[in-house]
């Protein structure tokens, strides 16, 4: 395949591929990505995390000139690196992931506003409700609005909820309850009415009960006016593990505009071709699913690397679930 032979080159072999696709309408490479392929079935996307250090190494710059549509920062935008200390913003790494995807008509998705995870100690040690609301509407208001025209979608919260679909304890649920994901909604989409925003959230993989909570909490957040547009899948999955994801997002889509796989990879599993297929059939199976973000580009700098969970070797090389992808698509 054109695209192949593309995806395999070294240094200035790379950089030249890189030129030529950013340059060429209609090239051999970019008629055969993968997000081309996949918007030919009517979906918005088919996209990756980066960042910096990724965007960084020549071969990966290339392969996501070439094959991917989509950029979700995965770690810049996070409240550690864009705000360490209280109302100190620092956008660095963030404004170099969407520097890179304006410069080469990429979509982003924003990642994220509101997290128990990477989340400055000072945020966690608030003990006041109405400090707290301040805070997240700052957060929330000056990271939507400096991105306002250039972040298409947003996570706006993540990982909100237990395994039993109860509201996970964080210092934003234990000092608000769930109106925290009110103040961050109404935050961001007054910030930038245009953007999509996501409730974004792991282990969605079948009809269980962090879904159904899931699914409840949209349902009364939206009918109470709560700007919540999309829901995320993260996907992070084992071997054999995207069977019932049809079925999820199926369930998902009854209580959201929009739904998409935001960090897909398969850990243990060697990244499986089989189950790379079986996940993005599952989006082009679902109306509403818009898209498909690979959570990487090459398994070397994979937060899993040891199980090999993505669809390029550290030597840059498609694997098997790249170009099974490719032919189903
Ligand atoms: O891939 C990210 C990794 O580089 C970071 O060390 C890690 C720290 O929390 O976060 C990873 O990304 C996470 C994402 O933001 C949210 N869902 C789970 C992802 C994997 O941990």
């Amino acid at each position: 395949m054109d695209s192949a032979r593309g995806l395999g080159l070294n240094g200035p072999q790379a950089l030249l591929s890189a030129m030529l696709t950013s340059t060429t309408t209609g090239s051999s490479s970019t008629s055969t990505s993968i997000d081309a392929k996949f918007k030919a079935h009517g979906k918005e996307y088919f996209g990756t995390c980066a960042d910096q250090n990724t965007l960084s190494v020549s071969q990966i710059a290339a392969i996501i000139q070439a094959n991917f549509g989509q950029l979700t920062p995965e770690n810049s935008m996070k409240w550690d690196a864009t705000e360490p200390s209280q109302n100190s913003f620092t956008f660095t790494g963030a404004d170099y992931l969407v520097n890179w995807a304006q410069t080469y008509g990429k979509i982003v998705r924003g990642h994220t506003l509101v997290w128990h995870s990477q989340l400055p100690s000072w945020v966690s040690s608030i003990t006041s409700a109405s400090t707290l609301t301040t805070v997240i509407q700052n957060h929330a208001t000056t990271i939507v609005t400096r991105y306002k025209g250039k972040v298409a979608k947003y996570d706006v919260v993540n990982e909100i909820f237990n395994e039993d679909g109860t509201l996970r304890s964080s210092v934003f649920s234990n000092l608000l309850g769930n109106t925290f994901v009110d103040i961050a909604f109404n935050a961001a989409h007054a910030a930038d009415s245009s953007a999509k925003l996501y409730i974004n959230d792991y282990n969605l993989d079948s009809v269980n009960s962090k879904v159904n909570g899931l699914v409840s909490l949209v349902n009364s957040k939206r009918a109470a006016g709560i700007p919540i547009h999309g829901i995320g899948s993260q996907a992070h999955l084992s071997a054999g593990g995207a069977g019932s994801l049809q079925a999820a997002l199926t369930q998902l889509a009854t209580a959201a505009d929009e739904v998409a796989i935001t960090e897909v990879c398969f850990s243990l599993s060697g990244a499986a071709a089989s189950d790379y297929v079986t996940a993005v059939n599952a989006c082009l199976n679902v109306a509403k699913c818009v898209g498909v973000t690979v959570w990487g580009v090459s398994d070397n700098y994979s937060w899993r690397a040891s199980s090999t969970p993505l669809l390029f070797d550290s030597s840059y090389q498609a694997k098997a679930a790249y170009t099974a992808i490719i032919n189903a698509l």
